[in-house]
């Protein structure tokens, strides 16, 4: 907050020296000092012959503020914020690291989106994992971490790709995503969530829009034969395990502290094609799914593929003994398991309700001790209008973010429980104004059995008025709440490009020992790459040379603050050229970049990496290629000719 405070500071100084009020004229006669001076307080102290006025209007300036009040977001020069965020980064199609407190942040991690940057989309690494014609984005919802026994376990995030119906894994290690796949039968997957126990284990995904199967231009206007499919993956190979028929649609997901089940929303029960057919009834429904009922089926062969996919579907529509399907009030959205093990809610979005089922009744159910599907349900608090999702403190209580009022709202699910008994206790702990129309909400360490009950985001859709106005676009703003005490706090705004969506929030604990700071040779992510050269005779870490193969040539360099191994390499016209280069140098931080001018290659090569890229010659002539990370003083210097021979 400071940071951001001093920028507004510097600009309330500019302003101020500018504006032909007092205190400009005070600073002139002052002899206008220079506008760094204000940034220290001792800096004011010196100001000779300053009036006692000009004094009393500057010499609070935030930082001198801060030295006796700090904000609570602020983290101090040097000092390392104490959570991460993971945030989605929607249709960059990305995924962006954040620091919490401050909500700086830290990096972008190129997923489903082409990125000059590291040049993701571009290196022969990426490309194996983007896979072939891989489209050119994607728009991602759901960051999650993988989980073992309910904690997180620091190995993966996961993450959907509704433009594309795909999911993705990155390594916490190295955070670079290292698979991609796209779930066949589908359109759109959107809810994302992890199996916690025994551990991920399976990575949950819903598919929203209904098709056709096979989805080949047979009963394209017949959409009482659409249907949709829930899918599990098996989150260590990154195959598809099995897929569930269901009934309605698909929205969001989340599953138990057991490992026993999941359970999705659905809007759409009507089956409709249009909003006003979406919305007709009253209520539609959440879908529970028994995944050991689901694995015997699997392993009976009690199921059927689709097309040309091998992958298992079983049977999940009403009146399986796979599924349960709870009636709930209107279009549901978001759905979130509660960190005690107990409960699940489903937030009813055109309704002010969230129903809150049991785990403990779900498994009745499926014992056949209860008469009803709506007898799991053991509350259904009215909130506000327009509850889309729910995070936890891991005290008892709730946080909803309500769409149309641009509240949180903080319940207590133990009252809303009692209330529902038919008690007269009031469950509604606070409201609290965010800036505006939240959707995602989420709290540090909210979806795990360590719910810490610290902070909280909420991921608002609009921003409005918040920021300096930047065009017809505004950033979205991603509100920092302190929840830590009986009252929410609203500590921060943070400008975020569009549009989150969602976000995780893990202590620093879970992450900072597995983080790798430079790269190890030998590692998986550029393996292929390290076969090739060895089939060529080459050691990467030291020998630059030029293997000629035909048309093709591949060309190994390695890279060390301020020179390419060759300074030179000469190719015919359009040859086919691979470039590897591997960074030697050992330094963290010492990241090089390899561009070609006019070739519309860049990429970048962390300390102790390889990485490389296969392009046509196609253009004759003297091209320069050139680090593009500012890693020395003769940076500038770092640059080597490709020669092509007409
Ligand atoms: S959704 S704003 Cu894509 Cu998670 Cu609810
Ligand atoms: Cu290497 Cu700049």
């Amino acid at each position: 907050m400071t940071e951001r405070t001093n920028d507004q500071n510097t600009c309330d100084q500019e302003l101020m020296e500018k504006s032909a009020g007092p205190s400009a004229d005070a600073v002139t006669v002052a002899e206008k000092p220079s506008r760094r001076k204000f940034l220290g307080a001792s800096a004011l102290a010196g100001i000779a012959g300053a009036s006692t006025a000009l004094v009393g209007e500057l010499a609070a300036p935030p930082r001198a503020e801060a030295a006796t009040s700090m904000p609570e977001d602020y983290v101090a020069p040097g000092k390392l914020d104490e959570y991460y965020g993971i945030w989605s980064g929607g249709q960059s199609g990305q995924v962006r690291i954040l620091g919490i407190p401050s909500m700086r942040e830290l990096i972008r991690i190129p997923v489903f989106n082409v990125d000059f940057g590291i040049g993701w989309g571009i290196t022969n690494e990426s490309k194996r994992v983007l896979g072939k014609d891989f489209p050119l984005g994607g728009d991602t919802h759901h960051p999650h971490f993988s989980q073992t026994d309910g904690h997180y376990d620091g190995r993966y995030i996961f993450i959907n790709d509704k433009a594309n119906s795909r999911v993705a894994r990155i390594r916490c290690d190295v955070m670079r995503t290292d698979k991609i796949i796209t779930i066949p039968n589908t359109q759109a997957i959107h809810g994302l969530r992890v199996q916690r126990v025994p551990r991920t284990g399976y990575v949950f995904c819903c598919n929203e829009f209904r098709v056709p199967h096979p989805n080949d231009g047979r009963d394209l206007n017949d959409p009482k034969k659409y249907f949709t499919l829930y899918t599990a993956i098996d989150g260590d190979t990154m195959n598809i395990a099995w897929q569930v028929h269901v009934d309605g649609n698909l929205d969001n997901t989340d599953a138990d502290y057991e490992g026993k089940y999941s359970a999705a929303t659905c809007y759409n029960s009507e089956g409709a094609i249009n909003a006003a057919g979406m919305m007709r009834n009253e209520r539609d429904w959440v879908v529970v799914f028994n995944i050991k009922r689901i694995e015997q089926a699997v392993k009976r062969g009690h199921y059927k593929t689709i097309g040309d996919s091998k992958v298992p579907v079983v049977d999940g529509r009403h009146g399986s003994d796979l599924t349960l399907y709870v009636p709930v009030p209107k279009s549901p959205h978001g759905i979130n398991a509660s960190p005690d093990g107990k409960y699940v809610t489903a937030n009813g979005k055109l309704s002010p309700t969230v129903t809150v089922m049991s785990w403990a009744k779900i498994d009745d159910w499926f014992a056949g001790k209860l008469k009803k599907p709506r007898d799991v349900v053991v509350a259904e608090p009215q909130l506000g209008i327009g509850p889309l999702h729910t995070t936890y403190d891991g005290r008892g209580n709730a946080y909803t973010t309500l769409f149309i009022d641009s509240q949180i709202v903080k319940w207590n699910i133990d009252d809303a429980i009692k209330h529902y008994q038919g008690q007269k206790v009031n469950y509604i702990r606070q409201k609290l104004d965010v800036a505006y129309q939240p959707g995602h909400n989420n709290s540090s360490m909210g979806e795990s059995r360590d719910a810490d009950g610290k902070w909280l985001v909420s991921l608002n859709k609009f921003s409005k008025d918040r920021f300096l106005p930047v065009g017809p676009l505004h950033p979205d703003n991603d509100q920092l709440i302190d929840i830590s005490g009986e009252k929410m706090k609203l500590v921060a705004d943070a400008s975020v490009w569009c549009e989150p969506h969602d976000c995780t929030i893990v202590h620093r604990r879970v992450l900072f020992n597995k983080v790798k700071r430079i790269w190890k040779r030998g590692d998986p992510f550029f393996a292929e790459t390290a076969a090739m050269a060895k089939k060529d005779g080459v050691t990467l870490e030291k020998d630059n040379k030029v293997i000629r193969d035909g048309n093709k040539v591949r060309v190994y360099m390695t890279s060390t603050a301020p020179t390419f191994g060759l300074e030179e390499f000469t190719v015919k016209k359009d040859n086919e050229v691979t470039v590897t280069v591997t960074n030697i140098d050992t330094i963290e931080d010492l990241s090089h970049g390899f561009c070609m001018a006019n070739y519309g290659i860049n990429f970048e090569i962390s300390p102790q990496e390889t990485a490389s890229v296969t392009f046509v010659a196609d253009k004759p002539g003297v091209h320069w290629f050139y680090c593009t990370f500012f890693c020395h003083a003769l940076h500038l210097e770092m640059r080597s000719r490709m020669l092509v021979e007409a």
